[in-house]
């Protein structure tokens, strides 16, 4: 059986690679390995001989680039936004020449993430419609479990809603080996692997999807993470970031049995946690384990020190905990600038001037903060209450960067990142 792989195009305002791939699909591959020949075709990849010629796509220390873009027109919905609308990835021609030299693969394995990057799946579809008819169309992933309705109108042949695979295993015929870890062979240019320890996390914060989608918080075998990491480190692989929504729970049972193990073997990744980690968990001795263990870059999802807000979303850090984190993570001898708190922007509850006050809060710790521009997610307490202003059965109305313009106004949202530029400027130039 012969399966391709794809990851798909972006149509966003904005898109960088900060150690994106496309895990889920990987991780599926990886579970069939040695079941069917797989080829990986990846929009995304920042190291095809076409990427490499092009200007100002270089790493950065940590393995992070921009992608290949052009700009296009913005979709009719979000036309009054006024930024670039951008197509980011590989040229669709390539996909087409590639389809074209190739005999006809008998399925195709479409990623999905974000729910408003729909549009890259609809390019992929017609390409694939087009050129090789016969070939059944899968797709899974994010968009696919949040907007289930939405993407069956897309035309593709079968879609794997959700975390279970069972259906998928049925329809494919074929049994999987649920100790593999991820396909990461399948990836020819490797620079930046990824890692998830566990599934789910225990809080309930009333803009996420988490809880719902992943039920109970779930440990993953330990031994496949590591057989992981193995294989991500032969293949020469510096920069691992993982995508673990509570990393950091149940440490004792989970992270630290890994990162002793990291220890042990004398593994020297770069590890990072641009998800968010809670920092309610970190306690002196984690921090320390973390830094020993190879952590260069600590992303805190603090989102606002309003405690008003904070109790009302679901309580899942307060003020006090980010500032202790902070303090052991310092001690333990992480660089205060590589130190970053995430708050949000445009959520509908959030008032400016406490999100000023949040930023202020964030940079008198010493450390960087981060505007993660909110995005209203179907079937979340939050999302469902931007019925009131948007669209949400179209996905579009889900772009992080149209939400908050739409809520503030652009003048407003600028002003914001200008001060959050500057608080974070100020740390470098004291
Ligand atoms: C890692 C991650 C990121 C990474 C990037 C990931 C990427 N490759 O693009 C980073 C940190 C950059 C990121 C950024 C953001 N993210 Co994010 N992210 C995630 C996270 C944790 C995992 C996504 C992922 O890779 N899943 C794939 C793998 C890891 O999941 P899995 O469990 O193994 O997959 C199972 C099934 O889904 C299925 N499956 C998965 N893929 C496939 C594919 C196929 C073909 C098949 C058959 C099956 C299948 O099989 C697996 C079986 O168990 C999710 C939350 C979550 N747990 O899903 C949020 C999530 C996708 N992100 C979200 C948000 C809000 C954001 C941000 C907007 C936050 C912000 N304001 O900055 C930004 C947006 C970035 C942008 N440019 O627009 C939202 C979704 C928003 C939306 N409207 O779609 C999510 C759902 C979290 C939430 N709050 O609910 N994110
Ligand atoms: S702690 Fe993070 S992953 Fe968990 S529900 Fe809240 S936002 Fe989602």
């Amino acid at each position: 059986m012969k399966i391709l792989l794809v990851n798909p195009p972006i149509y966003d305002f904005a898109a960088y690679d900060f150690w994106v791939k496309p895990y889920g699909l990987l991780s599926v591959a990886g579970y069939l390995r040695g079941r069917a020949d797989f080829t990986l075709f990846d929009y995304l990849d920042r190291f095809t001989p076409f990427a490499a010629r092009q200007k100002d796509l270089e790493s950065d220390q940590w393995g992070r680039g921009r992608f290949y873009c052009e700009q296009i027109l913005s979709p009719a919905c979000l036309e009054a936004i006024p930024r670039y609308f951008r197509r980011f990835g590989l040229p669709r021609g390539m996909f087409e020449d590639f389809l074209t030299e190739q005999e006809p693969f008998d399925f195709v394995l479409v990623q999905t993430m974000m729910t408003y990057w729909y549009q890259g799946i609809q390019e992929v579809i017609e390409d694939v419609r087009r050129i090789w008819p016969k070939a059944k169309i899968v797709l899974g992933g994010n968009y696919v479990t949040l907007c289930d309705s939405h993407a069956q109108k897309l035309g593709a042949d079968f879609l794997v809603s959700g975390t279970n695979l069972e259906p998928l295993w049925e329809y494919l015929g074929v049994k999987p080996d649920l100790k593999q870890p991820a396909l990461w062979e399948a990836v020819e240019r490797l620079n930046v692997g990824v890692l998830k320890l566990t599934d789910g996390c225990p809080f309930n914060c009333t803009y996420c999807s988490v809880p719902k989608v992943y039920g109970k918080f779930k440990a993953r075998p330990l031994g496949r993470s590591l057989a992981e990491l193995e294989l991500l480190t032969k293949r020469g692989v510096e920069n691992i970031a993982f995508y673990d929504d509570a990393l950091l729970f149940e440490a004792e049972k989970v992270l630290v049995p890994f990162l002793n193990e990291v220890l042990k073997r004398d593994i020297k990744a770069k590890l990072h946690t641009p998800n968010g980690l809670n920092a309610r968990f970190i306690t002196r001795g984690l921090a320390e384990l973390m830094v020993r263990a190879g952590f260069k870059t600590f992303y805190l999802g603090f989102e606002n020190a309003s405690l008003q807000w904070q109790r009302h979303t679901g309580s899942k850090v307060f003020s006090d905990e980010l500032a202790r984190a902070v303090e052991h993570l310092i001690a333990a001898g992480a660089e205060p600038t590589s130190i970053t708190a995430y708050q949000i922007l445009g959520h509908p509850q959030t008032d400016v001037q406490e999100l000023e006050a949040s930023m202020r809060f964030a940079n008198g710790l010493g450390i960087r903060g981060m505007l993660a521009d909110f995005s209203p997610i179907p079937g979340t307490p939050d999302g469902e209450h931007c019925r009131q202003w948007v669209d949400m059965d179209e996905p579009l109305f889900h772009n992080k960067t149209a939400f908050p313009i739409m809520l503030l106004g652009n003048d407003e949202v600028n002003r914001l990142k200008d001060l959050q530029r500057r608080l974070n400027r100020s740390l470098t130039t004291d």
